[in-house]
């Protein structure tokens, strides 16, 4: 294909490249929690010039296409390079697929088809009133950038990043119970960023009654952070009336349901797009039998502790050909502790 494209949209491709890397940067600076994605947008000239940029910064607010709009009297003849398919729906606001044919575009690049069956079908429509459109562009990138909610919204579930720490030899407790402070100060300020990029606090009642979190969101000097993520409790034991969680900013969510599909999907409906399970191991453990995680981010301290007590209980692994396979997007050094990001291998 690309042999029979000529020099100039060869060019061409390559304006809308850097264009559109403009635009991730621009998405980057919206909230990246709540049900909304990160867009970005921008207008180029037939010069292949910005002259006009937008973002989206949040629900019910202008999305990226019409932000960028805004900035200028007449956009007719432009190019729009958006970072997801322009929607085509009415929600908060109105289809931004119908804003850019009245604005007179005369062509819209995107990177990734948005997944949603309401606000989806943006290109066809403008194809449909005879604008050029063209797909594809910095695709990989933007599907990394906007990987957790693209995941949520095709899923029509939250994403779930499940989190534990343990020690080298794996273990999250030692042989009295004891778990606090396996890993060090720099793990847990990095916990606590994990939290605020979160939706919802996945506990199961084992957890609240054996280790009274407070479940918010915290900063260097124990200040709240902006953003504080709901917290959820999953099972049926009941919560003592004095438990810290009480005192959570965003109240508290109980499900009695341990169905965790069933869980998820009410999740999603409440507006929940990502989910940051934080134990303990009988919650994890059902979440990984279940084959519901997409992300790992497992701390592990230098230290040996032994014993009964594993980061995970039975997740259906009954020989090694079973073994859930993951692959390793990162490892980080937090202080003296490792931090390994993975992902389910597909
Ligand atoms: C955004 N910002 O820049 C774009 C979005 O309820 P609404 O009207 O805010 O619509 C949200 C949906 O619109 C969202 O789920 C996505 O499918 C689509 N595109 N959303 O919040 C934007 N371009
Ligand atoms: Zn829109």
């Amino acid at each position: 294909m690309e042999l029979r494209m000529t020099e100039t949209e060869q060019a061409a491709l390559a304006t809308y490249a850097v264009a559109m890397r403009r635009a991730l940067t621009l998405a980057a600076q919206g909230p990246s929690t709540g049900v909304n994605p990160q867009v970005g947008a921008v207008l180029l000239d037939a010069t292949g010039q910005i002259v006009a940029e937008g973002w989206h910064r949040g629900v019910g607010t202008p999305h990226a296409e019409v932000d960028a709009l805004s900035q200028i009297a007449d956009a007719s003849g432009l190019t729009a390079v958006v970072s997801l398919e322009p929607c085509n729906h009415t929600g908060h606001t109105g289809p931004c697929s119908v804003a850019l044919i009245d604005a007179g575009v005369a062509r819209v690049v995107y990177a990734v088809a948005d997944p949603s069956p309401i606000a989806g079908g943006g290109a066809q429509r403008l194809r449909d009133a005879g604008i050029e459109v063209i797909s594809g562009v910095l695709a990989e990138q933007a599907t990394e950038f906007q990987y957790r909610w693209l995941t949520a919204v095709r899923l029509r579930r939250p994403f779930v990043t499940v989190k534990w720490a343990a020690s080298l030899d794996g273990r999250a407790a030692a042989a009295d119970g004891s778990s606090q402070w396996i890993t060090g100060t720099a793990s847990r300020q990095k916990v606590h960023e994990e939290r605020a990029r979160a939706d919802a606090i996945l506990v199961g009642t084992g957890t609240v009654l054996a280790d009274d979190p407070t479940l918010t969101a915290r900063g260097d000097a124990g200040e709240l952070l902006e953003h504080q993520p709901l917290p959820v409790v999953i099972g049926v034991r009941p919560i003592s009336g004095d438990a810290k969680l009480w005192d959570h900013p965003r109240g508290v969510l109980e499900s009695g349901s341990r169905d965790l599909p069933e869980v998820l999907r009410w999740l999603f409906e409440q507006g929940i797009r990502r989910a940051y399970v934080e134990g303990g191991p009988t919650l994890a453990s059902a979440f990984v039998a279940a084959g519901l995680v997409d992300e790992y981010s497992i701390y592990l301290a230098p230290k040996l502790i032994g014993g009964p007590t594993l980061a995970l209980r039975d997740i259906g692994v009954g020989t090694i050909g079973e073994a859930k396979n993951l692959h390793i997007t990162s490892i980080e050094n937090l202080g003296d502790d490792l931090l390994i990001s993975a992902r389910p291998k597909e």
